[in-house]
């Protein structure tokens, strides 16, 4: 049961950027646990608001507005239709989705950041910042580029260096230029407005440390060590002509702070839904029996868990978040997930592709959501989830529970005769999984929550196996009644207890059982179809996905590593199994473990080593492209398994009379396939 110690509840999702459309880790990562919790709640007849928007601020959507030619809000509009779009696909169920550009959140930020300013909260620090004089802007960190002062890496930009990860800060850059006009920007004094996070350090450790111990582990581990690192103070205000303008004096050309703004989104969001709702926006925000979650990835837990906590703090009349189940990040194919290198799945796409199957992916996501560490998507996965699982389990028996109420009672539920100890189990099952679901839920253990749900199906399609009605129809009748009887109920709690998860299959499955929506607290009983009910024909809930379909998916993936690959981006490739072979194609391969004997760079070549190897038959050169992992010393009197029969190749002018097997990690670097212990030169590979 969801804490009976609050009335209501205001659950937000992180606001997207409004910057570009969205993919399977922001579904994975924030949307789906959300919805799948706001769903329960509703279900428990719980006091809920769910609530959502785009965030339109920001240097991205600058950046991505003056390559495109267009304003600003125009690219915001543009993905603020899409994003809005794919959620209401997917049914991702909020009762608002907003816009950080409409006028409400405009006075909403504005009042915020004055009540603080009133308060004396903000401090005015005047700082050095880079000036493009050509231009007669600051420039934002994005907009400044330079040498990695860690890498060496050229297009740095000020804020990160994309090639070795590093967070940066403009000034550390070498050679800084604006990316506004090419020029070299100018130190120039400018003012701001800061949050001195550093004075609520002995508050966010009490709250936070001592307080929210049940937080997540991955959440509160961070916040952890942001606190014993040292907060200091953080900028609130940024020296750009897009985003609420900041309500001080001498603050012209300045606005708030994305960050800033942003979250304070969710509050002005919640007073545009009360609004259209009729009713009152404040108690979701200032009454103390309201439980305010923040349901964000891993990347966003600083700004929910530090600074948006300070800042309701001390305006003063807002609650602070109860909880922040944050979420690790979804990676594709085995690599990171990235917007500009296109590596994702696009849920406009998928939508395209796989029309009618969004609980598929809702169903997919929420088995590998990373909610403890980063997981990931792949294609075979998902196929497999699908057939394997969705049609094999959950349809499967649906569908054969439909099909034999037809065959038999021409659809009408038959009244159950006497239990047996067969049923009673069933019984039993069925009574304890709400409980046991809603255990994980509130603890947002979505993976957990849904494997305990296939559960039910599971123990369904087991009992009638168990007791094959199909069977006892040519002998007892009365057994088949209770057996029917007691399977269609299990249908109706999977109706249920799907809906948090699956709400389309969910809304099929009423439909066909010719019932109403129902509410959570109904479920786990035997009872909840009077005998007599008629239910409708089964519709098809979930069809097998066949290998065309995914290899068709690997492809488009596959085709964007060759565009990325065009453009010198580092190669990503996708591990999907070869053709099979059979035992005598593969015994031809003679592998053998050799040792190698000398090493030296092949000239002309960063990639090429040349090496010695004693294979046990001879001694023999090998020409390999290891040159970037292994230096030529490093790899002397090392054990590697060879290939010896290959046919010799020239490589660069020299004969290679062999291949050394290299293991390839997902980013392209290569290791040795080497025997654990040593072992004879010669020995060979089978
Ligand atoms: N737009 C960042 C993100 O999408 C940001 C979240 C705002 S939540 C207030 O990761
Ligand atoms: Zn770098």
């Amino acid at each position: 049961m969801p804490d009976k110690t609050f009335k209501r509840h205001t659950i937000t999702s992180a606001l997207p950027y409004a910057n570009g459309p969205i993919h399977i880790g922001h579904l994975a990562g924030v949307y789906i646990p959300a919805d799948i919790y706001v769903r329960y709640l509703r279900s428990k007849n719980e006091d809920v608001v769910f609530v959502c928007g785009s965030d339109e601020h920001g240097v991205p959507i600058t950046i991505r507005a003056k390559k495109e030619g267009k304003t600003p809000q125009e690219v915001a509009d543009e993905y603020n239709r899409l994003i809005k779009s794919s959620f209401k696909d997917f049914g991702i169920s909020f009762d608002i989705y907003s816009r950080t550009s409409n006028k409400t959140h405009y006075e909403t930020a504005s009042d915020f950041f004055v009540k603080l300013n009133e308060k004396s909260a903000l401090k005015v620090i005047e700082s050095e910042q880079y000036f493009d004089e050509e231009q007669q802007e600051f420039l934002a960190d994005r907009y400044i580029t330079g040498i990695c002062p860690r890498c060496g890496h050229k297009d740095a930009y000020g804020d990160q260096c994309e090639n070795c990860g590093s967070t940066l800060s403009p000034s550390e850059l070498i050679d800084p230029q604006s990316m506004l006009s090419g020029s070299k920007p100018i130190l120039k004094k400018t003012k701001h407005w800061y949050l001195p996070l550093d004075e609520y350090e002995p508050w966010l450790r009490q709250w936070i440390l001592n307080e929210h111990k049940e937080w997540k582990s991955n959440v509160y581990g961070q916040c952890k060590s942001w606190i014993d690192q040292g907060l200091k103070p953080r900028a609130v205000t940024r020296d750009l002509n897009w985003g609420v303008p900041v309500p001080a004096e001498g603050a012209e050309g300045k606005v708030l702070y994305v960050w800033f703004d942003a979250p304070i989104g969710y509050i002005s969001a919640t007073k545009e839904w009360a609004e259209q709702a009729g009713k009152d926006w404040e108690p979701y925000w200032k009454n103390e029996e309201t439980r305010l979650l923040h349901f964000i990835g891993k990347d966003n837990i600083v700004f929910h868990c530090i600074i948006f906590p300070v800042m309701l703090k001390e305006h003063g009349e807002f609650i602070l978040p109860e909880n922040v189940p944050a979420n690790e990040f979804l990676n594709l194919e085995g690599n990171k997930i990235s917007t500009s290198r296109n590596w994702a799945v696009w849920l406009h796409e998928y939508q395209e592709d796989f029309k009618g199957k969004e609980d598929v992916l809702r169903y997919v996501l929420c088995a590998n959501a990373p909610e403890t560490k980063d997981n990931d998507f792949t294609w075979k996965d998902f196929q497999a989830k699908n057939n394997n699982e969705l049609v094999a389990i959950l349809g499967n028996f649906v569908n054969r529970v439909m099909v034999l109420m037809h065959k038999y009672y021409d659809g009408n539920v038959p009244a159950k005769g006497e239990l047996y100890d067969i049923d009673l189990e069933l019984v039993q099952n069925l009574k304890s999984a709400p409980e046991s679901i809603e255990t994980s839920l509130n603890t947002f253990k979505f993976r957990e929550a849904l494997s305990k749900f296939m559960e039910i199906a599971r123990f369904g399609n087991k009992y009638l196996a168990d007791t094959e009605p199909w069977k006892q129809v040519k002998t007892d009748l009365d057994r088949v009644a209770t057996i029917m009887h007691l399977a269609v109920q299990v249908v109706a709690n999977i109706a249920v207890l799907g809906e948090p998860f699956l709400p389309f299959t969910s809304a099929k499955i009423f439909k066909s059982l010719n019932m109403e929506k129902m509410s959570w607290d109904n479920a786990g009983s035997p009872e909840i179809l009077e005998a007599g009910h008629k239910v409708e024909k089964p519709e098809l809930l979930f069809a097998k996905i066949e290998d065309e379909e995914i290899e068709r998916q690997i492809a488009k993936l596959q085709s964007t590593l060759a565009e990325n690959g065009a453009q010198g981006d580092e190669e990503i490739k996708i591990p999907s199994e070869k053709e099979p072979v059979s035992y005598d194609e593969f015994v031809k391969m003679d592998i053998r473990i050799g040792k190698i004997l000398t090493a030296e760079p092949v000239k002309k070549s960063n990639k090429l080593l040349k090496m010695q190897v004693d294979t046990g038959l001879d001694k023999r050169t090998i020409v390999s492209g290891i040159a970037k992992y292994y230096k030529p010393e490093d790899v002397i009197g090392k054990q590697v398994s060879v290939l010896v029969n290959l046919a010799p190749r020239k490589i660069m002018g020299i004969e290679s009379q062999g291949m050394i097997l290299l293991a390839e990690n997902h980013d392209g670097s290569l290791v040795f396939v080497t025997p654990e212990d040593q072992v004879t030169n010669g020995s060979g590979v089978s």
